[in-house]
């Protein structure tokens, strides 16, 4: 099955992994094309072990079939959308694994490559048969979307040419989608870091809003789209801060232009087109494209908005049968998110629309509404590469500001709901390894290589490497130390950041910081009678995904016999861990550590459903096939408006909770490649 991600647009019969193993296909499988082809083709690629490919009956593919194989795919266009759902669908409905395996192979030649990567990467993610393969990295199946077209020329050259051993990384500048006259540019290291982009797209794989419901009915699914994508926003800006920018302005005001513009730089490799840049001040339009089988005004965005304003205000949703359901304060931000995405679990889609979808569309169509000139959406229009653009910020500042405004009217916490009685932090502090200053975050940059060969079509064999720069940190650890009188209690160790000062260098009201705070941990602490001390490392976060597992590719990713293919299970899911803290700036920027320490008997949930698995990233990803590993509300406790008479954050502070000041000060130095991945390309 893992196979069928090598080469994507080649024939089924050429992608042939390193031990020469081919598929053995019926010939009704071939496309037309192949055919006649069928022992030439054998002959010529199938040269080592063969695949069984067993012949099954087929359900209807005309739908999916429709999609151009040289079309781009958005998922954000319901027509494209359904269609994936239908080809999840059949994925889904094959009774056994070998009848999967036997879909995936005829429909790979069939497919539009896009769609079938995420339809196929969908079904492998959540049929119960294939729990346990490693999905692999979307960057090395379609390099094409994480990096700049300029490469690939170079890279052919290389692999045509150059005998693998003597093959050099080809290295991709830092700065090459814009300069610095372009102050948005400040922070294109965190937009288009390649680690950030393939957490987005896994994220949306792993909770998809349309598709077969068993697929989309997850456990605080719309709220988890609403937490995740707020820490996405609350992250940003505290990058924007640390570069001199102002926190991100919201796109509210649809007709007016949009000040930012951005030139992505890449080239689909799939249809050999570039991905359409916007220029400053372009303006959205209504959206009417055959072409596509779209027709939306921005009317409808704005009926919508107001639609779901009053909702929000009135406290209450209006259902498809015309009953009025509360938003409470437990489930209504679960059913805001499914219905503000929106998802196909959206109560009342009629009335409530698809305003962040649709949004995604109507920018990512701006530059030709009514296909005019032919010209397919720009970068908005994928999951895969949207972050990439400052537009998205914007747009997300947008619906984050939404959720707020429901989560505004919830009652404020009570000291009660935050404290935990007899538990006391006394001390925390932060020490980054190999480092004096305690407190003190240090970044500084890393240089690492992406295999393309996965993703290089038509082409000869053998690795071929891309070397990019990212952020990185030290690795640091938290020492807490926790008084507690009675008896022994479990309880839930929360850890975030946030910026200590404004824009204009004046301390933060509680009210403003509180979106700012970025989560950083979250674990289940057990704590004694009288004094604890509580050490954890910065790699063992409850919201980031190791470097390895954002970068690995899938032959150094496999698990040893006998190993725990638990622990070892890939699941691209997870910011990363290279991007956990933000740069600072090069006088160390000041920030505010916050430590508070929740009574487990109020957070924990009841387990059912199968063994656990990737289980790295639950803070931002949840758990697969179990409900989400805490009782509280996601954000807690800085998803609320503060009580009465709390201004500042020293004010909001029980005993159980504690802050530090710290700083995160940026080197500009450039680390090379470790020496141990250099060893593993072999
Ligand atoms: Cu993740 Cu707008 O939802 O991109």
């Amino acid at each position: 099955l893992l196979k069928l991600y090598d080469r994507p647009t080649e024939p089924v019969f050429m992608p042939k992994g390193r031990d020469n193993t081919t598929f053995d296909i019926p010939q009704e499988f071939l496309s037309d094309r192949f055919k006649p082809l069928k022992n030439n083709l054998d002959n010529r690629f199938g040269s080592g072990k063969k695949i069984a490919v067993k012949k099954i009956n087929l359900p209807d593919l005309s739908y999916p079939e429709q999609l151009g194989r040289r079309a781009q795919f958005s998922l954000f266009l319901p027509s494209h959308r359904a269609m994936a759902a239908r080809l999840v669908e059949v994925f889904m409905g094959m009774r056994t694994l070998d009848d999967f395996l036997s879909a995936s192979v005829l429909c790979r030649d069939r497919m539009n490559p896009y769609m079938y990567i995420y339809a196929l990467s969908v079904a492998i993610i959540h049929r119960p048969d294939t729990q346990n393969l490693e999905v692999p990295s979307f960057a090395e199946v379609f390099p094409d979307k994480y990096m700049n077209s300029e490469i690939f020329a170079r890279a052919k050259e290389e692999s045509n040419i150059v005998p693998e051993e003597q093959r050099e990384p080809l290295e991709i500048p830092r700065d090459y989608t814009a300069s610095d006259l372009e102050i948005e540019h400040r922070v294109a290291y965190f937009r288009e870091d390649v680690g950030i982009n393939l957490h987005h797209w896994h994220w949306h794989l792993v909770y998809p809003f349309d598709g077969p419901r068993s697929v989309v009915m997850k456990d605080r699914r719309g709220e988890l789209f609403y937490y995740m994508h707020q820490q996405i926003m609350a992250r940003y800006n505290m990058e924007r801060l640390c570069n001199n920018l102002a926190r991100v302005k919201r796109l509210t005001h649809l007709r007016e232009p949009l000040e930012q513009g951005y030139f992505p730089k890449l080239d689909s490799l799939v249809s050999s087109r570039v991905w359409p840049p916007r220029f400053a001040n372009t303006k959205l339009s209504d959206i009417y494209r055959e072409i596509d089988q779209i027709k939306f005004d921005l009317q409808d965005l704005e009926r919508w908005r107001d639609r779901i304003f009053a909702a929000i205000h009135s406290g209450t949703v209006v259902d498809e049968q015309g009953q009025f359901i509360e938003l409470t304060e437990s489930r209504g931000i679960d059913i805001l998110g499914n219905l503000l995405e929106a998802s196909i679990l959206s109560i009342n889609r009629n009335l409530y629309g698809d305003l962040h979808n649709l949004g995604h569309v109507a920018i990512a169509l701006c530059h030709d509404p009514e296909a005019k000139h032919l010209e397919t959406f720009s970068i908005m229009g994928d999951p895969a590469t949207a972050m990439r653009d400052p537009i998205f910020y914007r747009w997300h500042a947008f619906i984050d500001d939404i959720f707020a405004e429901h989560k505004n009217t919830l009652p404020r916490y009570t000291t009660q709901q935050l404290d935990f009685s007899g538990v006391r932090v006394t001390s925390v502090e932060i020490q980054t390894e190999g480092q004096n200053p305690k407190n003190r975050l240090s970044t500084f940059w890393q240089q690492n290589d992406i295999n393309l060969s996965r993703g290089l079509d038509f082409s000869p064999r053998g690795p071929v490497f891309a070397r990019f720069t990212h952020l990185q940190h030290r690795p640091f650890t938290y020492k807490i130390q926790v008084e507690n009188s009675g008896g022994n209690k479990t309880g839930t160790c929360r850890i975030f950041i946030a910026p200590k000062f404004d824009e204009r260098g004046l301390p933060m009201l509680f009210r403003d910081q509180k979106n700012l705070f970025v989560e950083l941990d979250k674990f289940t602490v057990n704590l004694k009678g009288s004094k604890n001390t509580i050490t954890r490392k910065s790699t063992e976060s409850s919201v980031t995904i190791p470097f390895e597992k954002t970068f690995r590719n899938l032959d150094q990713g496999r698990p040893a016999e006998g190993e725990d293919l638990e622990q070892f299970n890939y699941c691209g899911c997870g910011w990363p861990q290279h991007m956990l803290v933000c740069k600072g700036n090069a006088e160390g920027f000041p920030c505010q550590l916050f430590v508070m320490i929740s009574n487990f008997s109020d957070d924990k949930v009841d387990q059912t459903g199968t063994a656990p698995q990737c289980m790295d990233a639950v803070s931002y990803c949840g758990i697969r096939n179990q409900v989400y590993p805490d009782k509280r509300s996601m954000g807690y406790p800085f998803d609320r408006l503060p009580r009465a008479r709390v201004d500042t954050l020293a004010q909001f502070l029980t005993p159980n909770m504690r802050v530090v000041d710290v700083t995160v000060q940026h080197t500009n130095t450039t680390v090379r490649p470790q020496d141990t991945q250099q060893a593993g390309r072999a």
